[in-house]
Order: C-alpha cells, then sequence, then structure tokens
C-alpha cells in the first residue's frame, strides 16, 4: 500500500553522472509510484546539486555540519524558522556557508515573501528569488552546493520534474470516464446527472475553440489583469511566468471575472457569441439568482504540473469544464455520508471540511496507486475540444498534462436542485461566491424558485421532505443495528454502491 510517510531517501538510490541523476526503481519502487516497468525515470540534476537525504549515509563530507549551531536543527525546523525572516536576513544568512545558502534559496521562501508584498512593478526573471531580487537569472553564478543532502530541499525539485506519464496513463478500463460526441437534455436528465462524462462535439461549433490559445489571447490582452491564485497580473507578466518557470504547485490562472474583462458576449443566442453551455445540460437554475447568483464562470490557465488538488464545487453545483489547448487528467470520486473521502483526503466529522494536505505532485507520489484501485474512482484524459461534466458533490483532483487553457461553468441542473437547496440550508459556513449582501442564500434561491418555477419547487420539496423523514428513520436506528452493521463489509469493500441500498427504510423496525 502506498504511504506518505515514505521519506523520499529510502525510496531513491541516485547516481551522478555528468548532467543526470538517474533514480532507479529500488525495492520501494511501488511505494513511490506506480509500476511503469523496470525503464529509469530520468530527473535532472538539481541547479545547486542538492541530493535527496539517503545519500548522506555513504557521502564523505556533508556541508550541513558547516552551518554552525544551525546544523542541529532538523531541515523542517529549519525551514521553519527562516520562513520567518525578511529577504535581507535571508541574503544575509545565506552568505554565511554553502548549505545555508541553499536553504535560504529555497523558492518557497521567496514565493510567500514575494505574495506577502507583492512588488508594483516587476520583471519575471525564471524563479522567484530573482524575481523578487530583481537578478536576471544568471545560472553560471550558481553556488555549487553538491554534499548537502536534504529531502526538504530536494523534494520540490523532484515533484517539479518526475514523470507525470506513469500516473495518467494505463487507466484501468472500469475507472474510464465514458465519452460521447454528445447527448440530449432528455438523456442527461433520465440517466448522468450523477456520472462525469466526456463530449466530443459541443466545443468544437464554439468560436473560442481554435480561435482562442494561450498566444492568441497574448496578442489582444497582454496588459489585462487576470487573477492567478493570490496575485493579479497582466497576462503578458502570467504568460512570462508560464513559460519561464519550473515548480512543483504552479501559479495557475484561474479568473471569474474574464467576461467582463475580455468584452465578450456568451450563450447560444448571443451576437457574436464566444462560447454556450452544451444543450445536454438544459436549464441553470441558479440562473433565477439574476445578478445575485455566486460565482459561476472561470477561464483557467496553466503550464504542465499545474491543477486543482481534491475538492467539490462550490454550494452543491454541478460543472463543465472544457479544454480549449492543452490536456488535463482527472480523478474523481462520488461522495456520499456512508463513504469514506478518496484515499489521501481528510474530511471533518460533518463533512463540511476538505482536507487535501498534499500537492497534486505528492498525492500522485503517495496515494495514486492506491485511489486507483479504491472502488468509485473514475479518470480521464481530457484533451482539446472536449467538455467534461462533473456532477454535484464528486471530489476531484485535475492536473494539467502539458499548458493548458480552459472554460468553465458551475450550474444547477433539475435533478440536483434539492441537493443544492439541501446545501445552502445545512452548510451555511460553507456556502460560498456569494456578494457579501447576500446574508441567506438558502431563503433567496427558494424565494425565487417560489416566485419563477413554483411547480418545480413543489416537486423537489417533497422530495426533501422525503429525504428528511429517511435521514430521520437512520438515525433512530438501534445500538443492535449499528452494531450488526459494524460485522457487514464496509461500503467501498466490494463492488461499488452509493450505499444507497443501505436505505432500506422499509425494513426499519
Ligand atoms: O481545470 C481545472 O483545474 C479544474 C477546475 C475545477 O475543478 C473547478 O473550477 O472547480
Ligand atoms: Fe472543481
Amino acid at each position: 500500500m502506498a504511504s506518505s510517510a515514505v521519506p523520499l531517501d529510502a525510496c531513491l538510490r541516485v547516481e551522478e553522472d555528468n548532467k543526470y541523476y538517474r533514480v532507479k526503481r529500488i525495492k520501494l519502487s511501488s511505494s513511490i509510484g506506480e509500476d511503469s516497468g523496470d525503464a529509469p525515470v530520468v530527473i535532472p540534476s538539481h541547479p545547486l546539486g542538492i541530493k535527496p537525504s539517503g545519500n548522506a549515509y555513504t557521502a564523505s563530507r556533508n556541508i550541513k555540519f558547516a552551518c554552525g549551531l544551525f546544523c542541529k536543527l532538523p531541515d523542517e525546523l529549519l525551514n521553519h524558522f527562516l520562513e520567518k525572516l525578511d529577504a535581507l536576513d535571508l541574503v544575509r544568512l545565506g552568505g554565511t556557508c554553502k548549505a545555508l545558502y541553499a536553504f535560504t534559496s529555497a523558492e518557497e521562501l521567496w514565493k510567500n515573501l514575494f505574495i506577502g508584498f507583492p512588488p508594483k512593478n516587476f520583471v519575471w526573471y525564471g524563479t522567484w528569488r530573482s524575481t523578487y531580487l530583481k537578478l536576471p537569472h544568471t545560472p553560471q553564478f550558481r553556488v555549487s552546493c553538491r554534499n548537502l543532502f536534504s529531502d526538504v530541499l530536494y523534494r520540490p525539485f523532484h515533484c517539479a520534474h518526475m514523470s507525470l506519464e506513469p500516473y495518467t496513463t494505463n487507466i484501468p478500463s472500469q475507472n474510464l470516464i465514458p465519452r460521447f460526441p454528445d447527448l440530449t437534455h432528455e438523456e442527461f436528465s433520465a440517466e448522468w446527472t450523477d456520472t462525469p462524462f466526456i463530449l466530443t462535439s459541443p466545443v468544437k461549433e464554439w468560436s473560442v475553440y481554435k480561435n482562442w490559445t494561450p498566444k492568441t489571447l497574448l496578442s489582444k490582452y497582454a496588459n489585462v489583469r487576470f487573477r492567478a491564485e493570490a496575485v493579479d497580473w497582466p497576462l503578458k507578466t502570467y504568460m512570462d511566468y508560464m513559460n519561464n518557470s519550473s515548480e512543483e504547485s504552479p501559479l495557475y490562472l484561474f479568473d471569474r471575472s474574464f467576461v467582463e474583462k475580455m468584452d465578450i458576449s456568451v450563450g447560444k443566442d448571443a451576437k457574436d457569441t464566444a462560447y454556450w453551455p452544451p444543450t445536454c445540460f438544459g436549464e441553470d437554475f441558479f440562473s433565477v439568482l439574476g445578478d445575485q447568483r455566486p460565482d459561476c464562470r472561470w477561464m483557467i490557465m496553466g503550464p504542465e504540473r499545474s491543477g486543482s488538488t481534491f475538492h467539490k464545487d462550490p454550494n452543491a453545483t454541478s460543472a463543465w469544464n472544457a479544454v480549449l489547448t492543452g490536456t488535463k487528467y482527472w480523478l474523481l470520486f462520488p461522495s456520499h455520508p456512508t463513504l469514506p473521502p478518496p484515499p489521501g483526503v481528510i474530511i471533518s466529522p460533518d463533512q463540511s471540511e476538505i482536507t487535501s494536505p498534499l500537492s497534486i505532485a505528492e498525492y500522485l507520489l503517495s496515494f495514486h496507486s492506491l485511489a486507483r484501485r479504491t472502488p468509485g474512482c473514475r479518470e480521464a484524459i481530457c484533451h482539446a475540444g472536449e467538455v467534461l461534466h462533473v456532477p454535484s458533490g464528486w471530489f476531484h483532483l485535475v492536473l494539467n498534462l502539458s499548458e493548458s487553457l480552459a472554460l468553465t461553468q458551475n450550474f444547477v441542473p433539475r435533478r440536483r436542485i434539492a441537493d443544492v437547496l439541501e446545501f445552502l440550508r445545512d452548510q451555511k459556513s460553507q456556502v460560498s461566491g456569494f456578494a457579501d449582501d447576500v446574508t441567506d442564500a438558502f431563503g433567496l434561491f427558494l424565494g425565487r424558485l417560489k416566485e419563477r418555477c413554483p411547480e418545480v419547487l413543489e416537486d423537489v420539496l417533497e422530495e426533501l421532505e422525503k429525504r428528511g423523514t429517511k435521514a430521520r428513520k437512520r438515525k433512530s436506528r438501534g445500538k443492535w443495528e449499528e452494531l450488526v452493521k459494524m460485522n457487514e463489509p464496509r461500503q467501498g469493500d466490494g463492488e461499488f454502491g452509493f450505499g444507497f441500498g443501505n436505505d432500506d427504510d422499509e425494513e426499519v423496525p
């Protein structure tokens, strides 16, 4: 079984040749990745010459011992200490010896400094450190830190260069997400609202497909600022970053106001429309909220290895995600109170908070092989011109396998209105994306549904009433039944099911 606790040095043996470390798979190899045969995975050498900790055992020199009392601190603790320093102190301390130069050069430290106090004007110089310090990247002046052995420093580099192929190929047939040219709304409503699928035709009709690439956008919107996680950068700066960086978790452009910023029209009937939601999804019931609907559409751009760690989409909405350029690897799991979360994902007892503590690359190293074997797991590679459906409530992790540009939109199909109302009513602290003046999202949605589509609301309320009765019956089950259940096979041990089989309320005494 994969384990996040396996240290890198236990898994890797690193041999130096002129340019590359050949990272060979040894006995523990199944703990760090998928079985990709005996082919060695080639990782370039660390620019400072740092190697994984395990190499210290056979080394005749270790330069960490030259950094005075700091050498007594475990690497993790030393790194935490350095997180408290400002740029000047980091540079000064880094000037005292080679090992401290390496520790104070860690990119994460400089990224945090940059994002904490973003400079007004800057040029991207290839790394967060050189950008923050305004040092054009000059690799020939790098300090050599050979004979420094640290997983803390080596791991992010490994994750930024490891091959993604073993994790994204050979998808088991039972996990594979189905692909269709298109579906009718009737087919979607009757069979597919709870299931991920890919459509290969609709996106190819949009004018933005083929006309929008990162390059064509650059020629038109170079100075427009787009949101990328915690920063708003002009597109030309983000593209400099995207084309000239190499990170474990690259900064991801994720902009919810792109329609307004780019002044485009959207929707099937709009003049000169850029794109429209695939018709099979039918009416989006959050549209009854008009201007008060929560954020619902994003333009997404990022380099290879960027992506989204495991999450569920906001407010129990469903989503579609259309790839315009590049390719995305998707890993999805259904969720239900009776199902455990995906391997490696931690969920609070009331299911309201999801924590996915690892970067995507670390997740692949530690949990992917288990995830792939877990019932319910669904996987796919979505190519340019294709759109993937993410059903309401499903956990998903997304990884860009190459530079990619995508559009995504969240919506509420008829069959999921009850889930959204339940979420807005019962998970108030998790409700997101509404303007600050919306203090009662549940009341607002309920009121609008009553006003605009009273018959639909009547059916939905009936459905919610039934769900409430079932939940109350489940709660009132006796201790005896709970004990008996403990001896039954766990949901997820055998064939995958949503666990609704356990809701056989007719048999509840
Ligand atoms: O393209 C991606 O990274 C996935 C986006 C996503 O999951 C989301 O917008 O919720
Ligand atoms: Fe999502």
